[in-house]
């Protein structure tokens, strides 16, 4: 199974993303057996995030696409499981595009769901004693304008599963902000590799309860 993991270069002011440093370091150590896996750095753009990945996807060809980025404020491992059609950014993007209330993909449906057993993956981590929760909101942000991409992309695609998993910030970024939540690298890299068995060992989800009230 060839896996291709995705982090995010820094923004909003801060000077890492965990989500780069967590993929960089996966890739540094031997992946699980019968797994090849490898580390792609994108910018925080609109535009060119979705075209570094999808051209990456075209000439490599993974079976597991798992895009990773930073979800500062959030306490636990984030599994996205639905990416909306929109743009609408609360701060320009790294090129300095603020877009707000356009399309993704201006024929595109609302929205997609992740094609990765969420279920199975929230039941393993937490088994692990890892804080991880399924999210029905990847925000508005570069992190849903890839994710929707990607699921664009994979539908047409037979055989390639892909979905997006936000992390909290690092404890160091978490140390400068008042009462912010915080996960250590190592921790988002043990979660991460779980996700990875996880996906070899169910092709199809587990049955259980989930949702929100709020
Ligand atoms: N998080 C941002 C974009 C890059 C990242 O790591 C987001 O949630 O949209």
């Amino acid at each position: 199974m060839k896996v291709l993991f995705t982090g995010f270069e820094p923004f909003g002011g801060e000077n890492t993303n965990p989500s780069a440093v967590a993929v960089e370091q996966i890739c540094l150590s031997p992946p699980p057996n019968g797994v090849q896996w490898q580390a792609l750095i994108l910018p925080v753009e609109f535009r060119r995030s979705a075209a570094l990945l999808q051209s990456c996807i075209h000439s490599w060809q993974p079976d597991l696409v798992l895009c990773i980025g930073q979800a500062g404020g959030r306490p636990q491992i984030s599994l996205e499981q639905v990416a909306i059609n929109l743009l609408e950014a609360r701060i320009p993007d790294n090129s300095g595009w603020q877009p707000s209330g356009e399309p993704i993909v201006e024929t595109g449906p609302a929205a997609y769901f992740s094609t990765l057993p969420l279920k199975a993956i929230r039941q393993q981590l937490q088994h692990q004693g890892i804080p991880a929760n399924i999210s029905y909101t990847a925000g508005t942000y570069v992190c849903n304008a890839l994710m929707y991409q990607l699921l664009h992309q994979l539908a047409s695609m037979a055989g390639c599963r892909g979905g997006f998993i936000h992390i909290p910030y690092t404890p160091a970024q978490a140390a400068e902000k008042p009462d912010a939540p915080s996960m250590a690298v190592a921790t988002v890299v043990q979660a991460l590799i779980e996700i990875v068995r996880c996906c070899q060992q169910y092709s199809a989800d587990i049955a259980a309860a989930g949702g929100t009230l709020d």
